[in-house]
């Protein structure tokens, strides 16, 4: 019996599935994962030391700038065959749910419904404080101001306009995250696709259904914190191989 037919013996299976996706499901549509190497200007930056509030704060411009590069990478990116494998699993599947790390909007773009997105969404601002609520979000698209000069004003405080993402050292969004934790109290089987495992606490995720009996899945091309703690692992490219998992169920 090949991967595949193990992965779709597994999923037929379970009572709930759960996917936990990273950067790299994003990867075939042009968008690079978030450790791979920045081009251009931003080759000398960490981005993780960038994407924190501290940094923000420090250098409002830098941040923003930094934000309007991936913004411009991600523009032109569609979904690929991985994104639309899984929106297919969740038709043939109609409680699965995808729990995301990614800050774009392809997994809703393929026809997923219902994501869990844990660190938000770069094409949506938000004042950074939050002065009508949180989140108070603002359509810069509305508004003029000199672009050169970094991010825009709050139109309701005055106060700086920030991307409506998750920074290190910030917590994340409250309702999705619980809504990932009580999903993960009843997964039975949880594909983990194209993650490093190195951000908390989406990483700790997998290991809460392995905790509980349940199953591991990998779909990742490389080694990977999750590896050594996954039942069956697919080794290659999500949009490779969960395309391969959809045909092999086809006929079940
Ligand atoms: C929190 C939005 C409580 C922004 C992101 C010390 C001090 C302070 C904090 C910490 C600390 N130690 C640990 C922490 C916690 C910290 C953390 O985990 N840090 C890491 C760096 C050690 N976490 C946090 O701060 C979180 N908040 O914990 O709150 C708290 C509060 C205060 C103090 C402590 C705790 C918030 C984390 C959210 C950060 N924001 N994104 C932005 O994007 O600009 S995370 C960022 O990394 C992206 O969202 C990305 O999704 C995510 C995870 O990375 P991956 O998705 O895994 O991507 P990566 O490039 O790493 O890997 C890609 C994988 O794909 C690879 O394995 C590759 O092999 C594979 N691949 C490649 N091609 C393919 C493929 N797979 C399949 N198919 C392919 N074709
Ligand atoms: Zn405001």
């Amino acid at each position: 019996m090949t991967g595949i037919q193990a992965c779709g013996d597994y999923l037929q299976a379970a009572k709930q599935i759960a996917v936990l996706t990273g950067a790299g499901v994003s990867k075939e549509s042009g968008i690079p994962t978030f450790r791979d190497a920045m081009e251009g200007l931003w080759t000398k930056f960490d981005p993780t030391q960038l994407a924190t509030r501290r940094a923000f704060d420090a250098n409002p411009k830098q941040v923003w700038d930094f934000y309007e590069y991936r913004r411009e990478l991600m523009r032109p990116a569609q979904p690929n065959p991985g994104h639309f494998a899984l929106a297919a699993l969740q038709k043939r599947f109609p409680t699965l749910r995808i729990i995301t790390q990614n800050i774009d909007d392809l997994h809703e773009r393929a026809g997923s419904t219902d994501v869990i997105r844990l660190h938000g969404k770069i094409s949506q601002n938000k004042c950074i404080a939050n002065c009508q609520g949180d989140p108070t979000l603002v359509d810069v698209s509305q508004l003029t101001w000199d672009k050169s000069s970094g991010p825009p004003a709050c139109p309701q405080c005055g106060q700086y306009v920030r991307p409506d993402v998750v920074w290190y050292g910030e917590m994340l969004p409250h309702t999705q995250l619980e809504r990932a934790k009580a999903l993960l109290e009843i997964t039975d089987v949880i594909m983990v696709v194209g993650t490093s495992g190195l951000v908390s606490p989406s990483a700790e995720m997998p290991r809460r259904v392995k905790e509980h009996g349940g199953v591991v899945i990998e779909v990742n091309p490389d080694y990977s914190m999750i590896t050594r703690i996954a039942n069956l692992k697919l080794e290659g490219a999500s949009g490779v191989m969960l395309p391969q998992v959809v045909v092999a169920l086809g006929d079940k």
